[in-house]
C-alpha cells in the first residue's frame, strides 16, 4: 500500500473556527477524516500533520523521505516564503502536490508567489477543503500509473 504525507502549515490548526468566509466550516479534523477516507478508496495509506513551526514542516518532509511515495503539502503561509521548504521538497523523490483552500490568486498580491511550486507536480487553490480529496484522488491515480 502507498503512504502519502499530507502537511498543513501555520495557523491552520484554526481551521472551521475563524474566518469562515475564506476557509469554510469544515474543521481540519474532517479534513484529515475525507482525506483518509478517500485515500482508502483509493488504496493509500497516510499520515496526516499541522504545525505553526517551520523545521517541523521540513522534518516531516525529511520522514517522508524515508517511508512516503507521495506530500500533498498545504503550506500555509510559508508558501510566500520559505526557501527552506522548497529545499526539503526538492530532496523528495516522490510526488508533491500543493493545495490552497482559497483562491490565493484572487488574494493580495503577496499571496501570488509561491516557493513551493517550484516543486510541486500539481498545484489546486479555490476549491476549499474539497481540493485536499482531489489532491488525494490526484495523487492514486499518479501513484498508480
Ligand atoms: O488558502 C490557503 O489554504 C492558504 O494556504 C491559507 C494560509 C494563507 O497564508 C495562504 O496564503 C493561503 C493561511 C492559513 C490560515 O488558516 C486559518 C484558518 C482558519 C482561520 C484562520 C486562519
Amino acid at each position: 500500500m502507498s503512504l502519502v504525507y499530507i502537511l498543513n502549515g501555520p495557523n491552520l490548526n484554526l481551521l472551521g473556527r475563524r474566518q469562515p468566509e475564506i476557509y469554510g466550516y469544515d474543521t481540519l479534523a474532517d479534513v484529515e477524516e475525507e482525506c483518509r477516507n478517500a485515500a482508502g478508496l483509493h488504496g493509500m495509506d497516510i499520515r496526516f500533520h499541522q504545525s505553526n513551526a517551520e523545521f517541523q514542516i521540513i522534518d516531516w518532509i525529511h520522514a517522508a523521505r524515508e517511508e512516503a511515495q507521495g506530500i500533498i503539502i498545504n503550506p500555509a503561509a510559508f508558501t510566500h516564503t520559505s526557501v527552506a521548504i522548497l529545499d526539503a521538497l526538492n530532496t523528495f523523490e516522490g510526488h508533491v502536490l500543493e493545495v490552497h483552500i482559497s483562491n490565493v490568486h484572487k488574494r493580495e498580491s503577496f499571496r501570488h508567489h509561491s516557493y513551493v511550486s517550484m516543486r510541486a507536480d500539481g498545484v489546486i487553490a479555490g476549491f476549499g477543503t474539497q481540493g485536499y480529496v482531489l489532491a488525494v484522488e490526484r495523487m492514486g491515480k499518479l501513484l498508480a500509473n
